[in-house]
């Protein structure tokens, strides 16, 4: 099949189907029971199916779009056996992502044109923010990349202090300033440093309280405007990072923010511990943002470039 003639570092690919060890057995003792005594593809199991979908947080409307998909086919080929019920679903699946993005990245990259790459991460409080930036800046770091970390998360004297930590243990240095200071301010000197010291990557972290949209959109406004300032194109991209294991909250906190700001991208964290993966599928389909990475446990290499043909296949098997 030619989606899945991928060839995957093999190490990876097992941290990837451990992490989600807790989705997957999940979704196939959901699945096989939605099939269980059923040889044909008919009115009861695309029920049972639907329910599945919906239950594993795929949501309502990338469901009904999946069920719709296998409809047709039924209709086309009048019969469908129950045995094949996976490839397609993990065809239509991976179909839905592929209208996304190209989806098959596998490695930290960023833009070879753009230097320094600005990198804003947004997302409420709890879901991984911190943590993300610093297994980025591992990764980067890793690729040789020159990498500035700006702690523009001033609501908290602890979210300064998290990110120094991970500065420290990634050796990348860290712009900050006191707890409550503007965030702005803290977004142009940390662009003004890494322009003078010849950054490749400036990552921004930013506070996650819960704003009202107004607030947020002003705010997160007047950190683009500020950075502009320095690099007129930043940022280049604006990460939303959502906890996966929160199922429709992330749903919710997704559309919080692409109201409020241009998304380009999204983490889903906190996959390891969940059985909720059905949420990336629903999330970049619903929204047309790419998930670009996914976060599979707390430590500093538990980030993956998120692939969906891995994705689809450890979700599948
Ligand atoms: N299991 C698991 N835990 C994660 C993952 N990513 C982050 N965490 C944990 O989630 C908790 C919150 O992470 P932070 O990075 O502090 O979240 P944040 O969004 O920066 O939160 P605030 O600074 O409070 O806004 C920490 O205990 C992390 O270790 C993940 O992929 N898997
Ligand atoms: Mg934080």
């Amino acid at each position: 099949m030619s989606f899945f003639k991928k060839i995957f570092s093999k190490e990876k690919k097992e941290t990837l189907d451990k992490g989600l060890e807790k989705s997957k057995t999940s979704f196939f003792d959901k699945l096989s029971k939605a099939v269980a005594g059923k040889n044909k593809v008919d009115d009861d199991v695309l029920d049972n199916l639907e329910e599945v979908l919906v239950s594993s947080d795929v949501g309502v409307n990338t469901t009904l779009k999946i069920i719709d998909r296998i409809e047709e086919r039924v209709a086309r080929d009048k019969y469908l056996g129950t045995d094949e019920l996976n490839r397609i679903l993990r065809e239509e699946i991976a179909g839905l992502l592929s209208e996304i993005d190209a989806g098959n990245a596998t490695e930290f990259e960023i833009p070879a044109n753009k230097k320094p790459y600005v990198i804003m991460v947004v997302g409420v409080n709890g879901v991984g923010k911190t943590t993300t930036i610093g297994k980025l800046a591992y990764q980067f770091k890793k690729a040789g990349k020159n990498v500035v970390l700006g702690a523009a998360d001033t609501f908290r004297a602890a979210a300064i202090d998290q990110l120094q930590i991970w500065a420290d243990r990634t050796n990348v240095p860290i712009v900050k300033q006191s707890m409550g200071s503007d965030p702005a301010s803290v977004a142009f000197d940390t662009l003004k440093s890494g322009v003078s010291n010849n950054a490749d990557v400036i990552i921004i972290d930013t506070a996650g309280r819960l704003h009202n949209k107004i607030n947020l959109m002003n705010e997160l406004t007047k950190i683009k405007k500020v950075m502009q300032k320095v690099v007129p194109d930043a940022p280049h991209e604006v990460l939303l990072v959502l906890d996966g294991s929160t199922g429709q909250n992330a749903f919710e906190q997704a559309k919080h923010f692409t109201a409020a700001t241009e998304v380009t991208s999204l983490a889903v964290t906190k996959l390891d511990g969940t059985a909720k993966g059905g949420v990336v599928i629903g999330i970049s389909d619903q929204f047309q943002i790419p998930v670009k990475y996914i976060g599979v446990g707390e430590g500093i290499e538990d980030l993956q470039v998120f692939n969906k043909f891995e994705f689809v296949d450890s979700f599948f098997k």
